[in-house]
């Protein structure tokens, strides 16, 4: 029987041994919260390996993670994050009852890891940013030697015989609570210093008051608006507005020491403005329809506001930024945003008298964090990924030659319009809606070209003319609806829009990347 209760032993120290590591782990995370919380949140090793891992997930994977979890990448990033490190902590935990060094040199390895990380994050504040990390790792080395020191097998035989097992369970369970409490500890004090940090910003963000601007935006005119269920509300509200960056901890930027500079090729007078600045001089109001590259045919990630900005175009020319098409030596615009983040816009678009913007505004508030208060940059007709640059803090003149921005280096299109869109936000795929009239209607968006017409074809039939509701601007989407008698069975519906321009909208069915998806959206249903 001797035999069976050895190996029970050993299973119950191996079992142990796992939990060292995972506990080790668990130190290790919490010291590096609170010591992130001296430094910067955002240099906490799972922000930092996670940007890291943002920064290098190639461009199909990205943009399939944003396809399937949405809004929730981010979350999902960090808990597989989270459970990578519980698994390489359970693994550890047993290497170190063999060997004891190699495994709190294994925890020591992993924070090297994540200091690297932090400290090359293009937003890193330099080798600072590796601090929570180290420290962090090395806690949890020294705990996990400590904790499976106790796991020992003793030598002597007068402990064998006086205990019921040969090594140290009171004091493996000792060490092991206190440093499981000791570490939640750090962890929630960490939070909550994290969580104190951005109090500055949010205070400055309450004392916004949003003067009226000298140039209000025109009325929406009461048609553009259908009154047909599971239609998309023309003004989509702030909270429901799609989010799409690469930021795992929302910048929080006190607007109070907020600035921007605008340097570079061809700038006469570079300046730098302050957000009181912005906020003195004229002031325009727009809605705006903005769309991710990101966004599949008939997917989510568009949406109208109301925006409040300055032109950006007055600063430029106030700078003495010339237009390539007046000789400007730059063509390309790179805006640069607190967390590191680049995008590039074509000078020619800003300045050719559309409405682009440095929004300080959003739906008559200030911006929200995650909309990039105190600061954003909106160009009508541009996908967001070269254009919309949020927690803007830099401006720089260059050229295309030159200068690669973020996604520009990760494959996506240097230059991007966005094209024709139309999408059937009612029926839904899949409805089951009674035979008679149905109404099918939805959105269709051509930025800065504006839509003249859109048709929908019910399985492979004519197209057919939908009824367009009221035209805002040329800058906004527009909504339409078709009243289908629908008849018994299966069917398909399709919607095609045709720009101000005449084109129409392409069949052809092109992924997201390099420059945006092209192709119908359809919607298929069963008709009872
Ligand atoms: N700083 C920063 N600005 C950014 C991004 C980002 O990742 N970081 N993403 C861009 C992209 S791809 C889009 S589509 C828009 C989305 O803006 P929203 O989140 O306010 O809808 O922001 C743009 N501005
Ligand atoms: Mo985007």
């Amino acid at each position: 029987m001797g035999g069976v209760r050895i190996s029970g032993t050993t299973l119950a120290r191996g079992g142990l041994a796992a939990l060292s590591g995972l506990l080790s782990g668990y130190a290790a995370l919490a010291v590096a919260e609170l010591v992130s919380a001296a430094v910067r949140p955002e240099a906490g090793p799972v922000t930092a390996v996670g940007g890291a891992a943002i920064d290098r997930t190639p461009a199909p994977v990205k943009d399939w993670a944003i396809r399937n979890f949405g809004e929730d990448d981010k979350l999902v990033l960090q808990l597989g994050i989270l459970a990578t490190l519980a698994a390489l902590g359970l693994v550890l935990g047993m290497v170190a009852l063999r060997y004891r060094r190699i495994g709190s040199a294994g925890v020591l390895i992993f924070g090297v890891v994540g200091a690297a990380a932090a400290v090359s994050r293009p937003d890193s504040s330099g080798i600072a940013d590796g601090l929570p990390s180290l420290v962090g790792a090395l806690v949890g080395a020294v705990l996990l030697y400590t904790l499976i020191g106790s796991l020992k097998i003793q030598d002597q035989p007068a402990i064998q015989e006086a205990k019921d097992s040969s090594w140290d369970r009171r004091g493996f369970l000792l060490a092991a609570s206190a440093a499981a409490v000791a570490s939640t500890g750090a962890g929630a004090l960490g939070r909550t210093l994290n969580g104190r940090r951005g109090q500055d910003a949010v205070t400055s963000r309450a004392g916004v008051l949003l003067p009226e601007p000298a140039s209000p935006a025109p009325p929406i005119p009461a048609g553009a608006q259908l009154r047909v269920a599971g239609v998309s509300s023309f003004t989509t509200p702030s909270k429901t507005f799609y989010r799409v960056d690469t930021a795992l901890v929302v910048p929080k930027v006190d607007a109070t020491s907020w600035k921007l500079r605008i340097h570079g090729k061809g700038v006469k007078r570079p300046l730098t403005v302050t957000f009181q600045d912005l906020l003195e001089r004229e002031l325009i109001e727009r809605d705006i329809t903005l769309t991710c590259v990101s966004n599949e045919v008939g997917g989510p990630y568009v949406g109208s506001a109301r925006w409040i900005g300055v032109r950006l175009a007055d600063l430029l020319r106030e700078a003495g930024v010339k237009p390539p098409s007046r000789g400007g030596p730059a063509d390309q615009l790179v805006a640069r945003s607190v967390d590191g983040m680049t995008l590039g816009t074509p000078v020619e678009d800003v300045m050719d008298g559309r409405d682009a913007m440095l929004a300080v505004g959003m739906n008559g508030e200030p911006l929200s964090f995650v909309h990039g208060f105190p600061v954003r940059m909106l160009v009508p007709g541009l996908y967001g990924y070269v254009s919309a640059c949020k927690w803007i803090e830099d401006i720089e003149l260059t050229t295309f030659d030159d200068y690669d921005p973020y996604w520009v280096k990760r494959k996506w299109a240097q230059k991007a319009p966005i094209k024709t869109q139309s999408r059937i936000d009612t029926p839904k795929p899949f409805a089951r809606p009674e035979a008679g009239t149905v109404m099918v209607a939805g959105v269709a968006w051509a930025q800065h070209r504006g839509i003249e017409r859109v048709e929908i074809r019910v399985d492979d039939g004519p197209w057919r003319p939908a009824d367009l509701a009221a035209q805002h601007t040329v800058d906004t989407w527009r909504q339409w609806s078709y009243p289908w008698k629908a008849t018994p069975g299966g069917h398909t519906l399709t919607v095609r829009a045709t720009d101000r321009t005449g084109a129409v909208q392409t069949e052809k069915r092109t992924g997201t990347i390099p420059d945006g998806a092209s192709g119908w959206h359809s919607v298929v249903v069963t008709v009872d």
